[in-house]
């Protein structure tokens, strides 16, 4: 068994979560938040057969779309400068970020 951790964009949870329900894809879905953006995203955590794993990542790769953020620095002038200071930056986002681990033991009690 692996563990497919899947995390996403805020937009996209829905109809990811959707998708793996109707496709009997077990899942616990996590609000997190990005250590960059400070943005809070979404964690899917999957733990399935080998065989489907390649099955679940085509779904999330279906969902996860990619998007262009701009953000203002929050670093301090004396390490930017001023003129980096005042310019946003454009960076992109998802779809997704995924972590496939492998279970040692699965148990339900
Ligand atoms: P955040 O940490 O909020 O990052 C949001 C986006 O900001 C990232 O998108 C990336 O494009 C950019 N970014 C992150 N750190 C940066 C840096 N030091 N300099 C410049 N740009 C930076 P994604 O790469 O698509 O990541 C989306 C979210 O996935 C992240 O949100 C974080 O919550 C998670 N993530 C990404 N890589 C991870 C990792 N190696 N381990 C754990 N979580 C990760």
């Amino acid at each position: 068994m692996k563990l497919v951790t899947a995390i996403i964009q805020d937009k996209d949870a829905y109809e990811l979560e959707n998708l793996l329900a109707k496709n009997q894809v077990p899942t616990t879905k996590l609000a997190s938040k990005g250590g960059f953006l400070k943005a809070q995203n979404i964690t899917f955590m999957m733990a399935v057969k080998d065989s489907q794993v390649d099955y679940v990542l085509s779904l999330i790769k279906s969902t996860a779309k990619r998007r262009k953020q701009m953000i203002s620095p929050s670093v301090s002038l004396e390490v930017m400068g001023e003129e980096s200071m005042i310019q946003p930056i454009e960076v992109e986002v998802g779809g997704a970020t995924v972590m496939v681990t492998p279970i040692e033991q699965f148990h339900q009690y």
